[in-house]
């Protein structure tokens, strides 16, 4: 749906991106400055054919002994992803010597998620087989990704994984020589996420264009994917899996990765997540690294890594702190400004259509999988369109999730409902109509297996309802609500 509301976010979207890359601006100089002239600093090594198949070495400058690694994909929405944008990450982790090197991939639409996840696997190969001649140590390599990268590298890692618990195919490396798999604010399960950046701007056909559609949420989705049992073999191969993530972090909220442990965790793997209070999307990456001194995630990356070396350890507690690149009082702006990343849509109440459709003493039910009501049985629905009557509301909706024709349809009640408890609180005034079908013999198919598991005719009676009930379905059976005429 465009109207001028819709135009009016992306204008203010736009501005606000505007004020917050200004604020960031003399950092951004700064860094861009070492980029391009230090001599620390080895630009676009090529790593295979591809046109982005290029990578970006950070060098300690001490030549000291060999050098733990760091292997980092950067985010960008899998649209704007671009090496250079671990700048920073690389002259601060190599001032505690420590290599980096930033990954490039063919974002979309130049590539989709198996083309990002190939080169990766390239990239992470030529580090593995390479990083000796640059003073590395190929026994300490370290694979990291923020955002879209760290969904990207750990879909990388997960595959590299499989194909060695299966097979056994020659592959130019292997993940026993990762040490661990750092998350930066990443995102680990599709299926939650499309809702979540749909409601965001990244429309749903855009992200299963990306995700090379919904057939393959499943692959590209690691939360879900591990706990495939013919995957475990695979899991049992993985590094530690360590997850960094901001509690205010509204661009991919933190259950993303408190959620990915829990699942490794129950599945055999290991694997933890670390919270940082307050922190959004781009404090951690930019707004943090950007203020210098010491700060929380930084340090615990760089003590992961220089675990168990007591000299880089003494080393680190003596270290000169991180210079800083912007003025207090701008990065206190930049956070309140917010990144358009992280703008949340202007929060109003929206409008629900949803159907009982009726059938015999049945109606029809299926298990929700979108944010709100996850897991639990619900009505087919959806959101009222502009300029859309209930009945063509809720038609379309029904068509478009289950393929049935809706016959004779009237309006039933009205509910005001609240989401607080949701990662995105939400408001409906949902109006529930109540229909038959147009042909009575047509099968409900499950269109929409990313919103929904199944659709099933339940008989309406208490005891006979499949339960968890989405709460406002329980609510109104609770009260006696009684759908049929
Ligand atoms: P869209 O993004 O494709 O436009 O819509 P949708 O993804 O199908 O929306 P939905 O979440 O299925 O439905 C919209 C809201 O309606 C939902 O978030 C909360 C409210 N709602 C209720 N009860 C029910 C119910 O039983 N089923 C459905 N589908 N939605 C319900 O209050
Ligand atoms: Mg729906």
């Amino acid at each position: 749906m465009v109207n001028s509301r819709v135009g009016y976010r992306w204008i203010t979207r736009f501005l606000a991106l505007g004020c917050y890359a200004l604020l960031l601006m003399p950092g951004f100089i700064q860094v861009a400055y070492y980029y391009f002239f230090s001599r620390q600093v080895r630009r676009s090594i090529i790593y295979g054919e591809k046109p982005r198949n290029r990578l970006d070495l950070y060098l300690p400058e001490s030549s000291h002994g060999t050098k733990p690694v760091v292997a980092f994909i950067t985010g960008g929405a899998w649209i704007i992803g671009y090496k250079a944008w671990g700048s920073l990450l690389g002259q601060q982790l190599s001032e505690r010597d420590i290599i980096v090197a930033c990954i490039d991939y063919r974002n979309f639409p130049q590539g989709t998620i198996s083309d990002m996840v190939e080169d990766a696997s390239q990239g992470i190969s030529f580090v593995c087989n390479n990083i000796a001649e640059y003073g590395g140590d190929p026994n300490r390599i370290y694979l990291m990704g923020q955002s879209a990268g760290a969904h990207i590298a750990a879909c990388t890692l997960i595959n590299q994984a499989i194909k060695e618990a299966g097979e056994g195919d020659s592959t130019s490396w292997s993940v026993s020589q990762i040490k661990a798999y750092f998350g930066l604010s990443g995102g680990y399960n599709l299926f939650n996420l499309i809702d979540h950046f749909h409601n965001r701007g990244l429309y749903r056909s855009i992200f299963l264009s990306i995700m090379e559609g919904e057939d393959s949420l499943h692959q590209f989705s690691p939360d879900v994917l591990v706990q495939d049992s013919n995957v475990k073999p695979a899991v049992s191969l993985l590094p530690p899996v360590i997850l960094f993530h901001g509690t205010a972090d509204f661009s991919i909220p933190a259950d993303a990765s408190t959620s990915f442990a829990d699942t490794l965790r129950r599945v055999g793997g290991k694997a933890e997540s670390i919270l940082y209070d307050g922190k959004t999307h781009t404090d951690l990456f930019l707004q943090d690294p950007m203020r210098g001194g010491r700060d929380e995630m930084f340090e615990d990356v760089v003590a992961i890594i220089h675990g168990g070396d007591e000299e880089a350890l003494a080393k680190d507690a003596v270290a000169p702190p991180r210079r800083r690149l912007v003025p207090e009082f701008m990065l206190k702006l930049a956070h309140n400004t917010e990144s358009p990343l992280e703008m949340e849509m202007e929060p109003v109440p929206r409008v629900g259509v949803v159907v009982f459709v009726l059938k015999g003493k049945s109606v029809l039910l299926g298990r929700r999988r979108s944010s709100i009501g996850a897991s639990t049985f619900a009505l087919p629905g959806g959101h009222l369109e502009f300029g859309e009557s209930f009945e063509e509301c809720g038609a379309r909706e029904l068509k478009e999730e289950t393929g049935l024709e809706m016959g004779k349809a009237e309006y039933l009640t009205v509910t005001n409902n609240l989401f607080l408890d949701q990662p995105k609180p939400a408001h409906y005034v949902t109006i529930f109509l109540r229909a038959v079908l147009a042909d009575p013999d047509q099968v409900a198919q499950n269109l929409e297996p990313s919103k929904c598991d199944g659709w099933g005719w339940y008989e309406w009676d208490k005891d006979k309802l499949p339960q968890p009930l989405f709460w406002p379905l329980h609510e109104m059976v609770r009260s006696g609500f009684n759908p049929f005429p």
